[in-house]
């Protein structure tokens, strides 16, 4: 199987969730020679659907895809399916992170519940399916900890008292919307194998 990103930071996290071993999971950082996938769909659905689809076709193989976004209320679900670009084309994860503080340095402790909602897609032969993982939290209004990538060091849980940044990779995957989707989509591909 291939998993259609290049975002090396899903890769590692992904290979722990599904108990991979190191090199045990290929992703499009094994194809540099393949074009950049656009993401032209207004869901998080759509664009899981579209990574999973295009990667099928350039490879040949069964793929999974993993599209994500953070839904911020106060913020009406911004910045959601543009969450790798809420601040311009090529920002990166701080400017990105620097960007959601601004725009809530106004919106008080009690509106500041967000989640994070990711979606992985399944593209094999004429199969296709799509299953979710979500996490609830609420947004700091500073970074803490330096694990975990993206959003994670301003996004705090309340039951563990801690931002994912703060947390293992094992205590991040345990919890987090990834994690509650990768391990379903594997239920599936248990029950009916490609
Ligand atoms: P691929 O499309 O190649 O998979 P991407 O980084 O563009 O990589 P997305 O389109 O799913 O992936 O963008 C989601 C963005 O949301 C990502 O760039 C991070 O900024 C953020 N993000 C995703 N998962 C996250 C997580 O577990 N914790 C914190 N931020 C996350």
């Amino acid at each position: 199987m291939v998993l259609a990103t290049r975002n090396a930071d899903k890769v590692a996290e992904i290979r722990r969730i599904l108990r991979l071993p190191a090199g045990g999971l290929v992703s499009l950082l094994d194809y540099p020679e393949l074009p950049e996938i656009d993401e032209t769909g207004l869901t998080l659905e759509d664009n899981a659907l579209i990574k999973a689809r295009e990667a099928h076709r350039q490879t040949g193989l069964p793929c999974l895809a993993d599209d994500t976004g953070l839904e911020v209320d106060a913020l009406k679900g911004a910045p959601g399916v543009f969450s790798s670009r809420f601040a311009g084309p090529g920002a990166t994860y701080a400017d990105n992170t620097a960007k959601l503080l601004r725009a809530m340095e106004a919106v008080q402790e009690k509106n500041r519940r967000a989640r994070f909602r990711c979606v992985v897609a399944l593209k094999a032969g004429k199969r296709e399916e799509w299953v979710e993982g979500n996490l609830e939290g609420v947004i700091l209004r500073e970074a803490r900890g330096d694990g975990g990538f993206g959003y994670d060091p301003v996004f705090f849980i309340p039951q563990a008292g801690k931002t994912l940044a703060e947390m293992t990779l094992e205590e991040k995957n345990a919890v987090s919307h990834r994690g509650a989707a990768f391990r379903r989509m594997a239920e599936r591909l248990a029950e009916r194998p490609v």
